[in-house]
């Protein structure tokens, strides 16, 4: 069949309001950009006319400017889920303009499918290959994209030169079936393949091929700064040691790791340390530090849903195909961050907080407990389910005036019954096997900034001994009122709340 080739404003124009969109790609990889960026065009339009227009937005993880940024702007979105890391999205959300639905990444595709959030209208999918037969090559993420691909009634295909068709082969689609047909997801180790390198879509349900020359739109890295090192180093070393006391297999177990600095540093270090042998990765997203890891073999093989690296670092995977054919693959959000598949392989999985409390609550979405920072991401679906879950994150922020380690969290994502080892810069609190009261002697010892260790005692001596999980209730929240108030926790008074 031969399709449409359209232009991204006529694909655009094929979009109504109140129209629910579903985007293929995982944090701004592999997702469509011009139609996006064509339909805030659209929407400026309607809204000069006095009309109203706004889509719901439906994707695997965060997007980049060309859909979460340039959309907001243009107060185009109406509903949106999961994870983003968009600065304007994040401004509109906080300012009450977007109903925004932060769910862990492993359920998306199917509370899709589940019909929890109505229907979809429109998929806009990346490809870097489209057969006549309708079998659709993806590009640098899974995301939720077979899933949408056959839910929505119309699908848009960008057709995307700047990822290199070298990448065809790369993916291994697969859909599980709803309960109760449900049988196990047969992955038994990184490397296995369970489904097709492409997602079969039904030829009269594409409206539209729109062919782009678009770069991913990827972030750069900071520079590593001593503080992000030393938390990546003292990862390594914690699990180093895990490993030599036996409590890690000798051939060592699968990783996942988040996003960000800390994360490609936190991967950094574990490279460098040849007492940690060559390891897989079974994860949601691939940085650059992990494919240079590839490429020395220190990182034997990496199962992810989306290669999160700069442009420069994707042209030389698809220059190097021979070589990472048998090393990578992309799999949809569903699978990588699959509950089962965690907990069969056993991950070790390793994510940011923002926040963690006394008892090892931890906040990873929620900046004074009410404003949204990004979302949970993926770090939900393998917290629950790892064999060790690790949080990490600088001991403080805002140039001290903000502790990391608090009294208790503003808000949780991950509860103290999940959370098994905090890492900031300060050092290793391994909170396994440890009772609350344990659990607060280890996080304040070995965690807190030495700026707030007495600030902290002195709340674990106003909450008691007693109960299983000392509280002074009235002051829980003593070190956030604080900051609302001065500016600063290290103010903090807590006689003000035993008066
Ligand atoms: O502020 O941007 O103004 O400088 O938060 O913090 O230290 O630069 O670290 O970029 O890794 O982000 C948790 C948000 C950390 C991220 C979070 C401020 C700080 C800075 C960013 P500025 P850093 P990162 C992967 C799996 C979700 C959970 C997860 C995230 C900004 O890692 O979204 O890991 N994680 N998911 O100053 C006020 C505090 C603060 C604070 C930090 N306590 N109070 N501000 N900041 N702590 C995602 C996927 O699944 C795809």
């Amino acid at each position: 069949m031969a399709f449409n080739r359209i232009s991204a404003a006529e694909a655009a124009s094929l979009i109504k309001h109140g129209y629910n969109i579903g985007l293929s790609g995982f944090t701004p990889a592999g997702t469509a950009k011009a139609v996006t960026a064509a339909l805030a065009k659209v929407a400026e339009e309607e809204h000069a006319k006095g009309n109203p227009f706004q889509v719901g937005i439906f994707t695997g993880a965060s997007t980049g400017e060309s859909c979460d940024g340039i959309l907001s702007r243009a107060k185009a979105i109406r509903y949106r889920a999961p994870y983003t890391t968009n600065k304007d999205f994040r401004k509109a959300v906080n300012n009450g303009e977007i109903a925004y639905n932060d769910i862990h990444l492993s359920q998306m595709a199917q509370e899709v499918r589940y019909g929890f959030m109505g229907k979809i209208d429109v998929a806009i999918i990346e490809a870097c290959e489209l057969t006549p037969d309708g079998k659709l090559y993806l590009t640098a993420a899974g995301g939720i994209s077979p899933t949408i691909c056959r839910m929505a009634d119309k699908v848009i295909v960008e057709l995307n030169a700047a990822h290199s068709k070298s990448g065809m082969g790369l993916h291994d689609v697969y859909e599980p079936a709803d309960p109760p047909y449900r049988r196990e997801i047969p992955i038994y180790k990184p490397s296995d393949r369970i489904g097709q390198p492409y997602i079969q879509v039904d030829p009269k349900k594409i409206v539209g091929v729109v062919e782009t020359n678009w770069p991913d739109e990827a972030r750069a890295f900071s520079e590593a700064d001593p503080i992000t090192d030393k938390i990546g180093q003292n990862v390594a070393d914690f699990l180093a040691a895990d490993l030599k006391r036996g409590i890690i297999p000798s051939t060592f177990l699968p990783l996942q790791s988040g996003v960000g600095n800390i994360a490609n540093a936190v991967l950094g270090a574990l490279g460098r340390d040849t007492t940690i042998p060559p390891f897989e990765m079974y994860t949601e997203v691939l940085q650059d530090a992990v494919v240079g890891l590839i490429r020395q073999g220190r990182v034997k093989f990496g199962s992810t849903c989306s290669l999160t690296v700069t442009n420069e670092c994707l042209d030389g995977i698809y220059q190097d195909m021979d070589f990472f054919r048998d090393k990578l693959v992309l799999r949809p959000s569903e699978i990588s961050n699959n509950p089962e598949v965690v907990r069969r392989l056993g991950i070790i999985s390793i994510n940011t907080a923002i926040e963690v409390d006394l008892y090892g609550n931890v906040n990873s979405t929620h900046i004074g407990g009410t404003k949204m920072m990004n979302g949970i991401g993926g770090s939900g679906d393998f917290t629950r389910n790892a064999y060790i879950s690790i949080f990490t994150c600088p001991s403080e922020a805002k140039e001290g005036k903000i502790s990391a380690i608090v009294p208790m969290v503003s808000h949780v994502d991950h509860s103290e019954h999940s959370v098994n080892i905090v890492i900031t810069e300060q050092g290793v609190a391994d909170l396994r096997g440890k009772s609350p009261k344990e659990r607060a002697q280890a996080i304040i010892e070995n965690c807190a900034h030495p700026a707030y260790k007495q600030l902290l005692w002195d709340y674990t001596k106003m909450a008691g001994g007693k109960n299983q999980t000392p509280h002074a209730i009235q002051a829980a929240l003593g070190m956030h009122a604080e900051l609302a108030r001065s500016g600063d926790m290290r103010n903090t008074n807590w006689a003000e709340y035993v008066k």
